[in-house]
């Protein structure tokens, strides 16, 4: 899938572009199956919040090894629509994976993500440079109720914001302070919000702020996130790095499959 002209420009002004239906309904109906089979793994990419223990992230899912794997996750993440539209945006070939997973925002009790750049966390993964870009796939229709996510146009421009460390929320994150936020927010387009039909999907510059609410629906709101960095961008060491399922040592490059292979692929044995 090329990108237009239109489209290079208006992710470099706002930071983000979106692509309605870009993911099938049964494409969407395969991704779900692999979220229901995988969401009761216990393994140690899989992050859980209130009473139910419902997860709230599920990582790790586009390797093809390990409890969390799942083939079409993976196949979808190395398609021209999600793995080719990441080489335009990021101008360079050969990426790889810092992570995914999907944020499983459970019906009432699912969470808010603050205010924050992920290149936050990420610098701090021993990234050198904010050259990744997150591809994300609502896999339901995502409203303003169900907490969907919201993107502040322009805002990666401001280059890195301080951060600090929220944990407050089941997943602890480098957010931005609430100062900080109201300010930059004053003088800020107003933000976007990532709602509509599953299959829509998103690719957001890694310096982009972006937030969601809770979901006070009740419907839990799925969502999809592929974080593609190039592969001369890997981490340098740092000490006491993040585990893998968060900071992949997986740096080779990917390699491209068919947007068939999302349907095509079967559910092998893992290890
Ligand atoms: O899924 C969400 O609502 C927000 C997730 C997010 O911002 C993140 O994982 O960095």
């Amino acid at each position: 899938m090329n990108l237009t002209v239109g489209q290079k420009a208006a992710y470099e002004r706002d930071g983000f572009l979106v692509f309605p239906n870009l993911v099938s309904p049964e494409e969407v109906a395969l991704l779900r199956s692999e979220v229901v089979r995988l969401r009761d793994v216990d393994a140690p990419g899989v992050v859980r919040e209130g009473s139910s223990g419902a997860p709230k992230s599920m990582f790790r899912l586009h390797e093809d090894n390990g409890p969390g794997a799942s083939p079409v996750f993976r196949a979808l993440s190395r398609t021209p629509r999600v793995l080719g539209v990441a080489q335009q945006v990021l101008g360079e070939r050969d990426l790889y994976l810092h992570h995914s997973k999907v944020n499983v925002k459970a019906a009432i009790e699912g969470s808010v993500w603050p205010w924050h750049q992920d290149y936050g966390s990420w610098q701090l993964d021993g990234i050198q440079r904010p050259e990744l870009a997150t591809f994300a796939v609502l896999l339901d229709d995502a409203t303003e109720l169900s907490g969907c996510l919201y993107l502040l146009p322009g805002s990666h421009k401001w280059g890195r914001t301080e951060a600090y460390l929220d944990t407050s929320t089941a997943y602890r994150l480098w957010s931005v302070t609430p100062e900080d936020m109201k300010r930059r927010m004053s003088e800020s387009p107003p933000p976007v919000a990532l709602a509509g039909k599953a299959g829509t999907c998103a690719i957001f510059e890694c310096n982009l702020m972006h937030a969601s609410g809770h979901n006070l629906s009740n419907n839990d709101r799925w969502q999809a996130y592929f974080c593609f960095n190039t592969c001369k961008n890997r981490p340098v060491d740092v000490e006491n790095p993040r585990p893998d399922y968060v900071r992949s040592t997986n740096w080779a490059p990917m390699q491209p499959v068919d947007d068939s292979a999302v349907l095509d692929s079967v559910i092998t044995e893992v290890v």
